[in-house]
């Protein structure tokens, strides 16, 4: 049957108005959703062409579902709030431009903040979305430059793509840390990412203040309790097998180093349901202005 290409759009980001660039092969066509969610809140709903979808709020641009097969691979902890104030605690969540505790709110303020829409697009059959966040009053309250974030977000039949791009729009540099929180979806006794061994670490466990320096040893690391571990120069692709069935590929590039957590019990709520396993940016970005930095994240399931 001849493929058939359909281009419509109207505003975006109005409740129940859809903005979508579609390619109608078969029954099946990729489509991006602008449209309410949880609190009201502006989310946007990635579907592709092969049945996967994908659901982030521009509030923090938090990629909050990534469905392959109808099954979420994601985890969005019960306790999370959805009131654009708080940050979304769950799936992928920005830290930027600090990750952790520090000299502004713990992981900085790119997942406190409303991000835009700024593109929508579908390339090959791939329903793409760009979002960005600028400075303001409130980030300048705390972090006082002028920067440019872009987030460009794809899928596709069995992965999900992050692409993270900050550029200094300042007159003076400036430097960041950061890192992409991905809870995904386990059973936390199943549980194991391989990948890590070799890797310098700072373990968080006894003093999250004051990690200890060692050397990871194992092939794979479990979650047998409470973990908080940060890997330094960590390789471009981890294996995590969530204990769930599912076998997913963390492939990164610029992405220098990895975080593997879980709270255990002191979230005794959620804490067997998830692991979170981050590429991070442990060592400080520096940018001089005009200057950019850009990493990549694909998550793919087997
Ligand atoms: O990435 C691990 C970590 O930095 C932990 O130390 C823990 O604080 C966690 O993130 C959760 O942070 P949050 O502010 O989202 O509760």
């Amino acid at each position: 049957m001849a493929a058939l290409s359909m281009t419509w759009s109207c505003s975006p980001l109005t409740s129940s108005k859809i903005r979508r660039v579609n390619r109608y092969s078969g029954m099946a066509f990729a489509s991006v959703k602008s449209t309410e969610g949880l609190g009201n809140l502006p989310k946007v709903v990635l579907t592709s062409p092969h049945g996967s979808e994908a659901e982030l709020y521009l509030f923090g641009a938090c990629v909050t579902s990534w469905k392959v097969d109808s099954k979420d691979l994601l985890f969005v902890r019960p306790d999370a709030v959805f009131n654009g104030q708080k940050p979304i605690s769950g799936g992928i969540p920005h830290c930027f431009p600090q990750f952790g505790p520090g000299p502004i709110q713990q992981h900085g303020f790119g997942r406190n903040m409303n991000w835009s829409l700024v593109s929508s697009e579908n390339v090959e059959e791939k329903p793409t979305v760009t979002l960005e966040l600028k400075d303001g009053p409130y980030s300048r309250a705390m972090w006082d430059y002028s920067f440019h974030a872009l987030y460009k977000i794809t899928l596709d039949k069995k992965t999900l793509s992050t692409e993270f791009t900050v550029k200094n729009t300042d007159n003076k540099p400036f430097s960041f840390t950061t890192a992409l929180h991905t809870y995904f979806h386990a059973s936390v006794t199943g549980a194991a990412v391989s990948g890590l061994k070799g890797c310098k670490t700072l373990n968080k466990v006894p003093d999250p203040t004051n990690p200890v320096e060692g050397k990871e040893e194992r092939d794979v690391v479990t979650f047998p309790g409470f973990v908080d571990c940060v890997y330094l120069d960590a390789p471009n692709e981890l294996q995590l097998d969530n204990g769930l069935g599912d076998k997913i590929s963390i492939k990164n590039s610029n992405w220098s180093d990895a975080v593997v957590w879980n709270p255990h019990l002191t979230m005794e709520q959620s804490y067997k349901d998830f692991v979170c396993v981050e590429n991070a940016k442990i060592g400080q970005v520096q940018l001089e202005p005009e200057q950019s930095w850009t990493a990549v994240q694909h998550l793919t399931v087997a």
